[in-house]
């Protein structure tokens, strides 16, 4: 049921004009922000796991790569025009300047987040670990141009 409403509410959003999701700047930082910390989370334990900072355990390695490669498709839609400003955003004005090469990373971000939850469903440890790195490379690419330093 709960999968039910959560497929049913993706697809709202996705039929609803993107502008229509928020109701100010504000609101679609937060969102934004809001995802970061969920994949800053999921992928931050797969990350622990695969570098032996906490123990390895596949199933919540497994759980936590199918969260990411859902969760990475949704902070990009909150990139609107006009929340380059608000809240306490780090975005950088190069997201909306370079959109196609911004764009171009969050595909990269979900291409690799795909490869690190088909590795996951194996239950390889050696196998997430390479596919972790190319999430690391895809995440650190994308704070480095258009995320102001902390
Ligand atoms: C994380 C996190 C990031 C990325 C980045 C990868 O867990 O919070 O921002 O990984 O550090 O290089």
């Amino acid at each position: 049921m709960t999968r039910l409403l959560f497929a049913a509410a993706l697809g709202l959003a996705t039929a609803l004009p993107a502008a229509a999701q928020f109701r100010n700047a504000e609101h679609a930082i937060k969102y934004r922000q809001s995802v970061m910390q969920l994949q800053a989370f999921h992928f931050g334990r797969i990350s622990a796991m695969a570098s032996g900072r906490i123990p390895f355990d596949a199933k919540v390695a497994a759980d936590d790569a199918a969260l990411l490669d859902t969760i990475d498709k949704l902070p990009f839609v909150a990139f609107l025009d006009g929340t380059d400003k608000g809240g306490n955003t780090r975005a950088k004005a190069e997201i909306w300047s370079e959109r196609a090469k911004f764009d171009a990373a969050a595909v990269k971000l979900q291409d690799e987040a795909g490869k690190l939850n088909a590795a996951a469903k194996t239950g390889s440890l050696d196998a997430i670990k390479a596919a972790a790195g190319g999430v690391g490379q895809a995440c650190k690419a994308c704070h480095d141009n258009y995320q102001q330093p902390q």
